[in-house]
Formats: C-alpha cells, sequence, structure tokens
C-alpha cells in the first residue's frame, strides 16, 4: 500500500466522525431555503452538496483544501528545475489536504506508472469511431470502453458499505493514470496522421503528457499548470455535479466519469476553451490584418450579443470577479509569452468585455472565467486544433472529480435524490406569496 493510501485511509477515519455527529445530532438544522427562481433557473447557489476537498468563494475565487492557486503552487513539490508542482503531487494534497514530500509524489509517480497500461481495445475503439468525431465523444467513449476493468465493480457485492472508498480509490488511481495517454493518442490520431509517440513512464504525468504530445518544453510545466488549474471548482459545476451523481447509485468510476466528460462538453461549461479560440479565429477573419482596436473588439463583441449568442469565456455561475484561474493563465503569459498577438488580444478583450457586458445588463458575472486565457497558451506551443482543449480540461477536471468520489464513497454520500415539483404546484406557492 502506498504513503498516499495509507494516508487516505487514515484521513477518512478521522473524518467520518464529523459526517456521523452531523447526520445523527444536527440532522434538521436548516442551511437554506429555495426560491421559485431556483427551483426554475438552475438551482444557482443552492447549498445542498458537501466536499471538502475544495471551496469556491463568489470573490476570492477556488481553495484546493482551504489553499488559493498561488499557495497551492507555492507550497507543492516541484522537480529541480521546473515551474509549477508535478500532478502527482496535487492528488496526494486534494485527497489528504496535507503537502507531500517529494519521496511521497515520487512514490505516487511510480505507482501510477504500474497503472499507465491502457488496454489496446482502448485504441481499437478509438480506431472504429468515424474519424471526424469530436475528440471529447473520444475520450468520454475511451474512458466508458474501459469499465469493464472496473475493481469496484467486479467486488462490489462482497463489499461492505465501509469499504466502498478502497477499490473507488484503486478505479480511480488507474483511470487517472492512463488518460494522459489516452488524450494523447487522441491528440496524434486525428491531428497528426496517427503519428502515435509511446508513453515516457519515467517522467511525471506533466512531463510525459508533453512528450506524448509530441510538443517540447516549457509545454511540460503547461500541462502541470493546466491540469492542476482545471483539477476542480468544487462540486456544483456540471461536470464535478454530474460525476458526483451518477457515482451516487454506485456506477463505478469509470461511468461517472465518463458521464462527466459529457457535461464538460457542453458550450456553456467545458467546450467554452474552444469557443473561445473559434471567436478569435473569426475576429481575426473579420479584422482581415486589421490590428485590433478597443473599437473593432467593442463592435465584435456587441455583434455576438446582439447576434443572440453569449461571449464565451465570461461570466460565470459563482464567480463575481475575474477567475483566478484566469489570472494564474495570464501571469504563465506575461511570463513566457508577452509578446504573442493572441495574447495581446486576449488582453484587449478583457479591456472591453467587462464594460460591454455591463452595457448589456443582463450577465451577473461581466468578467473572465478560466476558458477565456487557457486556448492563447495552447495556441502559442502550437496545439493550434482548439477543438481539442475541452479534452485538455477533462484530464485536468479528472483529478477532482475522481478524488471527489473516492471521498463520497468514504463517506458513505447517499444515492442523490433531489425533489421536483408541478409548475401547477409553483403557482399555488406564488399565490400564496
Ligand atoms: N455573454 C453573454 N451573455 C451572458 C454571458 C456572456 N458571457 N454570461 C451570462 N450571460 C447572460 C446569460 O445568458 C443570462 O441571459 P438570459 O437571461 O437571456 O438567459 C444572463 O446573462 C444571466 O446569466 P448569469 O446569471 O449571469 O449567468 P449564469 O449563471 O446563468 O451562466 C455561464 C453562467 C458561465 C453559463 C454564463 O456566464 C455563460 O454562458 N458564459 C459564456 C460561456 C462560458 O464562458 N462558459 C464557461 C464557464 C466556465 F466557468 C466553465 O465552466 N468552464
Amino acid at each position: 500500500m502506498t504513503r498516499l493510501k495509507a494516508r487516505l485511509q487514515e484521513k477518512i477515519e478521522e473524518h467520518r466522525p464529523r459526517t456521523t455527529r452531523l447526520l445523527k445530532e444536527f440532522g434538521k438544522v436548516v442551511i437554506d431555503e429555495v426560491t421559485i427562481d431556483q427551483c426554475i433557473g438552475g438551482a444557482r447557489d443552492i447549498k445542498c452538496l458537501v466536499t471538502d476537498i475544495s471551496y469556491l468563494d463568489s470573490q476570492e475565487g477556488i481553495r484546493f483544501r482551504g489553499k488559493l492557486i498561488p499557495e497551492t503552487f507555492a507550497a507543492l513539490p516541484k522537480l529541480p528545475g521546473a515551474e509549477y508542482p508535478t500532478v502527482e503531487s496535487f492528488w496526494y494534497f486534494l485527497l489528504t489536504g496535507e503537502i507531500p514530500t517529494a519521496e511521497e509524489a515520487e512514490e505516487i509517480h511510480q505507482d501510477f506508472k504500474a497503472r499507465a497500461k491502457v488496454p489496446a481495445y482502448v485504441f481499437d475503439v478509438l480506431r472504429a469511431l468515424p474519424k471526424d468525431s469530436h475528440p471529447m465523444v473520444m475520450l468520454s467513449t475511451a474512458v466508458l470502453a474501459m469499465q469493464k476493468e472496473s475493481k469496484f465493480n467486479k467486488a462490489y457485492h462482497s463489499l461492505k458499505k465501509n469499504d466502498y472508498w478502497d477499490t473507488t480509490y484503486e478505479d480511480a488511481c488507474d483511470l487517472l493514470a492512463k488518460l494522459p495517454e489516452i488524450a494523447a493518442f487522441i491528440y496524434r490520431y486525428k491531428y497528426k496522421n496517427g503519428d502515435i509517440i509511446p508513453g515516457n513512464y519515467e517522467l511525471d504525468m506533466g512531463a510525459n503528457f508533453a512528450h506524448m504530445m509530441g510538443i517540447a518544453k516549457p509545454y511540460d510545466d503547461v500541462a502541470r499548470m493546466y491540469f492542476i488549474l482545471h483539477s476542480d471548482h468544487e462540486s456544483g459545476n456540471v461536470s464535478a455535479h454530474t460525476t458526483h451523481l451518477v457515482a451516487s447509485a454506485l456506477s463505478d468510476a469509470y461511468y461517472a466519469f465518463s458521464a462527466g466528460l459529457n457535461g464538460l462538453a457542453g458550450p456553456l461549461h467545458g467546450l467554452a476553451n474552444q469557443e473561445v479560440l473559434q471567436w478569435i479565429m473569426e475576429f481575426q477573419t473579420k479584422m482581415n490584418g486589421a490590428e485590433p482596436t478597443e473599437e473593432n473588439v467593442k463592435a465584435a463583441l456587441w455583434d455576438t450579443l446582439n447576434s443572440g449568442h453569449v461571449i464565451p469565456g465570461y461570466g460565470h455561475a459563482v464567480l463575481r470577479k475575474t477567475d483566478p484561474r484566469y489570472t494564474a493563465q495570464m501571469e504563465f503569459c506575461q511570463k513566457h509569452l508577452p509578446n504573442d498577438p493572441l495574447f495581446k488580444l486576449v488582453n484587449m478583450i478583457y479591456h472591453v468585455a467587462p464594460g460591454v457586458l455591463t452595457e448589456q445588463g443582463k450577465t451577473k458575472n461581466p468578467w473572465p472565467n478560466v476558458d477565456a486565457q487557457s486556448g492563447v497558451i495552447q495556441w502559442y506551443y502550437g496545439l493550434t486544433e482548439y477543438d481539442f482543449y475541452t479534452v485538455l480540461f477533462g484530464v485536468g477536471r479528472a483529478i477532482g472529480v475522481l478524488a471527489n468520489i473516492t471521498w463520497d464513497r468514504a463517506l458513505g454520500y447517499a444515492l442523490e435524490r433531489p425533489k421536483s415539483v408541478t409548475t401547477a404546484m409553483l403557482e399555488d406557492w406564488a399565490a400564496k406569496g
């Protein structure tokens, strides 16, 4: 058993009495109320989920186990010469809330190396799909195809509820260890004529992913940063909530994460990073070589709004300020690609879009989210196939959602079953006021 699994078991045993006490002694304490517009309008802000892995505050943004993004990057161990921590060390941190030593992070690297071999049938399935399938269809299909490997599913009938977490953790590690190679295969298969680069598992996840993608340094650090930034955003976003919900039926990690990826593929969610680049490409075509100015950017943003479309990369269901994930990526760009024309355009959009959205007067949050800045970095390092960008988001998001379902099972979270009502019932409540 790895140090991580042993420490996770200790943390689970420490935490369980807190959840049990809340249920037994304080179960009927009221923490929120629901209004008609929340019932009809997507359950915005209804407090009815629990996770200790990350928390999203509308003003300060995401905290991973209580640490803001800069604190997280500063606290976790980095490989010699690397600018960002390893994904392996972040996995330890998300699961236990503790900062691993370099040796504990390396043990996870070795553990993932032993789990990394992707079954050949996965590539057969991917090759059998129409080549013009969206890369997210390929990723979600690849994950689902591996469901037969689930240790939780195989053991389910012999397990006690308190032990569900163990094989869920094993499935989570098995799946996470395989995702970078599957994602890189999809990229090379779809966009590089099937010129597949075999993995080098002596490298950490970020460096190996860059290697398999065929992209030189500092893309190893780009991968580490990107996967960590996109990992978790508490439990209510579509991909996290879907994964949590499907797993609550005791569907295993493969079923649950494949479902979560299908939600991530929505243009209002993870696909927005692709939509941002598409918007930029269409803008540049419209400009026909002219330099971006406040005026022409503003006009293009208004054209988007007046055509009834959203400005991709802006707004957020919870945040009411610039997304710190945007800021972290902007700082990377200021250091590594300060003069890149696309970065300058993204900055110009940042300068203009909040004013346009405020003037339009609909959105509660006119500021950029993670997707407004992410694609520009990928493009700069040669990954210009922007319909692949949400796959990168999906690999990162796996870290958060797989850690969450491991803890969901550890704390015995029940099958999720909110109650629906009818319009007539809402009208009755409305009439009573
Ligand atoms: N451009 C134009 N209109 C927008 C907008 C934007 N960027 N963001 C919100 N609005 C509109 C929204 O469509 C709604 O209009 P209707 O009443 O006509 O439906 C109104 O403003 C109120 O929306 P809200 O309450 O401010 O936001 P929601 O919580 O309903 O939606 C988002 C949040 C993220 C879905 C929304 O901001 C949006 O569509 N943004 C553009 C797509 C995007 O960037 N998504 C990625 C979000 C990111 F966090 C992620 O998940 N990766």
